[in-house]
């Protein structure tokens, strides 16, 4: 069985130390481990950013998509292969920004992927411009005299979208990303994964002892995960206190199950090899 260091490749991280990444990432490796999955039985997509950063030290299938593209990337991963388990990896700037559409479509469409989102609540690779999770008020590089926006409150539009599986976790409690991170892996449906992740860097307002004193885990409440109006309510919770765990999960039949020309046999079950694309490439030379 691979261990959480089967997961690394030689590469040393390239994130500052310190970072929130670090600890997101560890119980990434050990959720991977404790569900027995091997390196070659995983195939991930990595945004642009210092989350996207990281494909260079995943011991994996990694792809490095472009910016605000990882989940259809994705999903056409899990329609050519769905015996690969399919993680998409995003910062908040990529995954509800410049990706905003894809990932409204990708709640509805079902697939069975799992999206990771770091979420700094700041552009961190471009050192420190306002991104959509950037609470209203907080100077930033582009908003020097405070953000005016209402921050973007992804759980909070995942649910109604069609998201089969909604959580959240902390960057700086290790053991509850692994578990909220296994549960996602296994749902078999587009699971969204909202990881509070430190940025010491660029973000000096939502630093670990701010998320430490206002987060509270939802199974110490025995949640109904089934209750999609209360999840809906308290996705909304933001602020003084900060609910994270698993708030919903809904119907596992994902996209690619049901789809009648793959639903049995995926496609590189099927013998599809790459056909002669040249006559194509000759529009654009
Ligand atoms: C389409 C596009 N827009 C903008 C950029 C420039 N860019 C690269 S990384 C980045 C910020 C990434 O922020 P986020 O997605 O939150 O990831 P983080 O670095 O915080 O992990 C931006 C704006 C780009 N590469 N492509
Ligand atoms: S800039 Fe921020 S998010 Fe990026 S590696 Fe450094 S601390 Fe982490
Ligand atoms: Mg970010």
């Amino acid at each position: 069985m691979a261990k959480p260091q089967d997961f690394n490749t030689h590469v040393t991280p390239t994130w500052c130390p310190g970072c929130g990444n670090f600890g997101l990432w560890q119980g990434f490796k050990e959720s991977l481990s404790e569900l027995g999955l091997e390196p070659h039985q995983i195939a991930m997509v990595f945004d642009i950013g210092c989350c996207g950063n990281g494909v260079n030290w995943h011991n994996l299938y990694g792809f490095h998509s472009l910016h605000g593209r990882t989940v259809p990337v994705a999903e056409a991963i899990k329609m050519a292969n769905h015996n690969l388990k399919v993680i998409a990896a995003s910062g908040d700037g990529g995954g509800y920004g410049e990706g905003g559409n894809h990932f409204l479509h990708g709640c509805r469409m079902n697939f069975d992927i799992t999206l990771l989102i770091h979420n700094n609540q700041i552009y961190g690779l471009t050192t420190g411009q306002a991104s959509p999770t950037t609470d209203t008020g907080m100077e930033t590089k582009t908003t020097p005299s405070g953000q005016l926006e209402q921050p973007f409150h992804p759980l909070q539009v995942a649910i109604p979208q069609g998201a089969s599986f909604v959580a959240r976790t902390f960057a700086g409690d290790i053991k509850h990303c692994k578990e909220i991170f296994k549960q996602a892996i296994e749902h078999k449906g587009f699971s969204l994964v909202d990881v509070l992740q430190p940025c010491i860097t660029w973000n000096k307002v939502n630093t670990f002892q701010w998320y430490k004193e206002r987060i509270y885990k939802l199974e110490d409440e025995n949640w109904n995960t089934k209750d999609k109006d209360a999840a809906l309510i308290k996705a909304g919770e933001w602020g003084e206190k900060i609910p994270i765990g698993v708030l919903y999960v809904g119907d596992q039949s994902s996209y690619e199950s049901q789809l009648p020309q793959i639903k049995d046999k995926s496609l590189v079950e099927q013998g599809v090899t790459s056909g002669d694309i040249s006559e194509f490439l000759e529009e654009f030379k």
